[in-house]
């Protein structure tokens, strides 16, 4: 363990380390084994303050403010770099905090340089236009950076949404503060240590370590800040939103889904049921764009009923040393709320179709969940409605194309979908009118597309990451008119 998080100094404001304010600390635990392995400081409303006008003096002052989009490219691109010059120590933090298997570790951590090495390069490629307008004058648009950008992210994919939300709003010149989730914090701390490596200006990343209702809510409501930048629970989404309305500035909320997987009775089976089973069971199925709901076309409901849970009931839940199909999810708490649905299903008559396992390696202690097939879900029950979080794939059936848009659509969420048919006119129709941010046809994953812009409609929030969108959120379009005269 590196030595800030083994001694709770992990706060980094303007360059330098150190405790609380309040002095008061989180202990880290280790979702495989339950085990205390760090301490991070718990950061309140002090720190918060310091790391904001931190921040607002790098962008307004300090030598980050200073450099031109092609300097800031660079040192973007050298951050990328030692990011996967290290990137075997990051997984092994990544694995160790979250409970993830090491091959999802790695993968999030070369997802998390190759954010740094897209925004690297975008830096330079965001411009403003001319615009036609009356005789003797000239009209420009220049992109600029919004100021001090605010970040609260979960603990899912904390290395991910560092690198997709630290990565473009510096590439725009932003100067940053982050809040990383209580619970997974050791990847966001050890890149904020690697980006001042790299030589990124003192105060151009502040980070806060501390619990949500203090550190997170302080960092929302600060007047300083200029844009929020949030992913987590819709309920969380709320307050943020309100936070910014009191002090009149922007945000993006990413706030989660129920993402249906939608099969046809055209669908090629054997390309859907790998995407199928992995969409749900990736990341212990605490993906903001899990597969959470098989919608089938009844004519195929037995074959895929059969393949579906033959599939399930092969999947291993197992500690991150290993090349396991899931972890453990990330905390006692979050296996508490994936077991109530799992009662609640259970409680209403839902049957469990498959259940995979939990291998006899997996320490008591650990916060292991096995996968689990329900069905059949009525569209309007709570598993069919609401974001569990957790391995679970709730099928349902339904008739025709106007059936499945209608159940597609019949949730409170709208992040991803997955149509899976073969016939191209039904494919269009489709992608068109299933409400979500993102669609993907006879495909589906909606973690790896760094290049594509990603993020809801409805509940699932507003605002777009990912791609040159996330650069158009942290930057304000100015309209500069010049009259010269004919
Ligand atoms: O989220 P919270 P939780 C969903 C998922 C999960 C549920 C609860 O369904 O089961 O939400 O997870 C910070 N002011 N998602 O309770 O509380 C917190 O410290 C400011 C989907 O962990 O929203 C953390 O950094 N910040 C989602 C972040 O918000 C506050 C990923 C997320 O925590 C705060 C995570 C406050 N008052 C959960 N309270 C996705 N979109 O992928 C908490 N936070």
């Amino acid at each position: 363990m590196f030595e800030n998080a083994a001694s709770g100094s992990t706060i980094q404001i303007a360059g330098r380390w150190s405790a609380a304010d309040s002095r008061e600390t989180i202990d880290v635990i280790a979702p495989s084994t339950g085990e205390v392995v760090a301490t991070i400081a718990a950061g309140g409303e002090a720190d918060v303050d310091r790391a904001v006008k931190a921040a607002r003096e790098a962008f307004e002052r300090g030598a980050w403010g200073r450099l031109s989009a092609v300097e800031r490219g660079r040192l973007l691109m050298k951050f990328s770099l030692l990011i996967t010059e290290n990137a075997e120590e990051l997984a092994q933090l990544e694995a160790l905090d979250c409970g993830k298997p090491m091959k999802q570790a790695r993968a999030d951590i070369t997802a998390c340089a190759r954010y740094f090495e897209f925004y690297a390069g975008a830096a330079d490629k965001v411009h403003g236009e001319t615009l036609p307008f009356m005789n003797g004058y000239t009209v420009m648009t220049l992109r600029e950076a919004k100021g001090v950008t605010g970040h609260i992210i979960a603990w899912n994919y904390p290395a991910q949404m560092f690198g997709r939300t630290i990565g473009a709003s510096l590439a725009m010149g932003n100067a940053t503060v982050i809040k990383p989730a209580e619970e997974a914090c050791l990847t966001p701390i050890r890149l904020t240590q690697l980006a001042l490596e790299a030589g990124l200006p003192e105060g151009a990343i502040n980070l806060v370590t501390g619990y949500g209702e203090k550190a997170g809510a302080a960092l929302a409501a600060h007047p300083g800040i200029d844009f929020m930048s949030f992913t987590g629970s819709p309920q969380v989404g709320t307050l943020i939103q309100q936070a910014c309305a009191i002090n009149n500035v922007g945000c993006t909320l990413e706030l989660g889904g129920k993402s249906p997987q939608i099969l046809f009775d055209d669908a090629d089976l054997d390309k859907a049921l790998p995407f199928i089973a992995g969409a749900i069971v990736q990341n212990g199925g605490q993906t903001c764009s899990a597969g959470s709901r098989l919608l089938v076309h009844k004519p195929i409901l037995d074959q895929v009923l059969e393949r579906v849970t033959a599939k399930f009931e092969s999947l291993v839940a197992a500690p991150h040393d290993e090349d396991a199909d899931l972890g453990a999810l990330v905390s006692a708490r979050q296996k508490a709320r994936v077991q109530s649905f799992l009662d609640h299903a259970a409680e209403t008559g839902i049957e469990t179709l498959a259940t995979g396992r939990i291998s006899p390696n997996a320490p008591p202690g650990g916060f292991y969940v096995a996968p689990r097939v329900l069905g059949l879900v009525p569209p309007e029950h709570r598993l069919a409605r609401e974001e569990v979080f957790g391995p679970v794939l709730a099928v349902t059936t339904f008739e025709d194309e106007a059936d499945a848009v209608r159940i597609a659509n019949g949730t409170d969420y709208g992040l991803v979908a997955g149509i899976w048919t073969n016939a191209g006119d039904r494919q269009m129709r489709m992608a068109k009118k299933v409400r979500a941010g993102q669609v993907y046809v006879n495909g589906y994953g909606a973690g790896g597309g760094i290049e594509l812009p990603f993020g809801g409609v409805k509940k699932s929030g507003h605002g777009r990451e990912k791609g040159f969108e996330a650069l158009y959120e942290f930057s304000e379009l100015k309209t500069v008119v010049f009259n010269h005269g004919e």
